[in-house]
């Protein structure tokens, strides 16, 4: 069995890549199941395997604690925590071969809290990968694009995990533009020279010092785009996935 999280920040379309790549699983006769950790959703594009929100109840906690919504959700993050060993359980009793993890809303509730790297190591001792989401509407701006990067290097050194990134909802841009940004993920120089053509002053200068220091790091960001809208993408994130996880080989035999 593997552990995927599904990770980015709001509205990147983490749900609805967990929908789209677990159906693209099932097409493909891999077993697969899901699993939401986001106690705040209202609407899911997919009907979870386990639900955080069956234990965890964002209305109760504001009621109980006397919380806002925000308040609430802190607090629910750290309440997944002393979940984590049961859902695990959970996880084990399904005997997929793929569980596909769709992570809270705020990525920093899950990333950047003690919480969720706990969890993350709770909930299985299987091998575990990481997909972050590099929304494409936000990251076609070379200093969207740059703040993205060092987020997630943030997550990478939060949970150590294999990481993937995917450049997400990428039907929303022309073909030429993914293309321009995916050239950017492999090619530090034409990073750069973007950086240096449409930035200027301070800005230009620490994006530029950002992205060398993260290739300083050896960390890879080679983008997949993909659409959990259109399923553009799919076969290239299954493969790495599969590549990264088991060596190439399906995840069901
Ligand atoms: N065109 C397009 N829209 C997308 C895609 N993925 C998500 N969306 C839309 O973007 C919005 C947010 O998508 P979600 O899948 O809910 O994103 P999320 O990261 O789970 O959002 P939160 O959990 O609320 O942070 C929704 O309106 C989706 O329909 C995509 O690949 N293409
Ligand atoms: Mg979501």
């Amino acid at each position: 069995m593997v552990v995927i999280f599904i990770i980015g920040t709001a509205g990147s379309g983490k749900s609805l890549l967990t929908a789209s790549l677990n159906e693209w699983l099932h097409v493909g006769k891999q077993k697969s199941v899901t699993v939401n950790l986001d106690p705040g959703v209202l609407h899911l594009p997919y009907k979870p395997d386990i639900d955080i929100r069956n234990e965890i109840k964002i209305n109760q906690i504001m009621d109980e604690y006397g919380l806002g919504p925000n308040g609430a959700l802190v607090l629910a993050s750290d309440l997944i925590a002393e979940e984590a060993k049961r859902i695990g359980g959970e996880i084990e009793d399904l005997q997929s071969d793929v569980v596909l993890v769709d992570t809270p809303g705020q990525m920093e509730l899950f990333a950047f809290r003690a919480s969720g790297p706990y969890i993350a190591n709770e909930l299985t001792n299987e091998q575990k990968a990481l997909v972050y989401m590099f929304d494409a509407v936000f990251s076609f701006n070379p200093l969207n694009y740059v703040s993205n990067m060092f987020l997630s290097s943030a997550v990478y050194n939060r949970f150590f995990f294999p990481q993937l990134h995917v450049l997400s909802k990428c039907d929303l841009l022309p073909p030429e533009e993914t293309a321009r940004i995916v050239e950017w993920s492999s090619n530090p120089d034409a990073l750069e020279a973007v950086i240096e053509e449409k930035l200027s002053g301070t800005r230009m200068l620490l994006s530029r010092d950002m992205m060398h220091a993260i290739y300083n790091l050896g960390l890879e960001f080679q983008l997949i785009p993909v659409s959990g809208k259109t399923n553009e993408g799919l076969i290239d994130l299954s493969s790495a996935l599969e590549r990264i996880l088991v060596g190439g080989e399906k995840f069901t035999m």
